[in-house]
């Protein structure tokens, strides 16, 4: 993936849970606020070590107007996902502020990715959701690198 390069998208409605077979959900949920988000330098780096946790580095920017919460990351073949200080404490929350952005890098604030499981490879992408206070939420693709490969 190219540095620098932002991929503007519009947020993501929350979906509402499960539809069960057969069941129609309602479709007249209104689309919460028109806030948009972009998405730069996505990357799910693997374990050396299979079992150990990976490790998710982005960088996310508010193109909205209105102040936005991160409160919840979550990676498509991770059993869990955490924010943490570069010291490793878990963050609970984590400021996106309009016109700003919030950035997760090696030595840096990060994500760790625990109990990946083994579709997740190398050359491929994960979806990566972003859930902030008041449950809007935001998905893009980060592209899953080896352990070895440039964070
Ligand atoms: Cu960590």
């Amino acid at each position: 993936m190219k540095r620098g390069i932002w991929i503007a998208a519009a947020l993501g409605i929350a979906a509402t849970g499960l539809a069960g077979c057969g069941e129609q959900p309602e479709q007249a949920e209104a689309a919460p606020a028109a806030a948009e988000f972009s998405i730069a330098d996505a990357r799910l780096m693997l374990p050396a070590v299979a079992g150990n946790p990976g490790a998710l580095y982005f960088e996310v920017k508010n193109d909205g107007t209105k102040n936005r919460m991160l409160r919840a990351v979550s990676v498509a073949g991770a059993g869990s996902a955490t924010m943490h200080s570069p010291t490793m404490d878990e963050l609970p929350q984590v400021p996106v502020p309009p016109g700003g952005s919030a950035k997760f890098a090696p030595e840096e604030q990060h994500v760790m990715a625990m109990s990946l499981a083994d579709t997740v490879t190398a050359g491929s992408q994960a979806e990566v959701t972003l859930t902030f206070v008041g449950g809007d939420t935001f998905k893009f693709p980060a592209e899953v690198r080896a352990a070895g490969e440039e964070r």
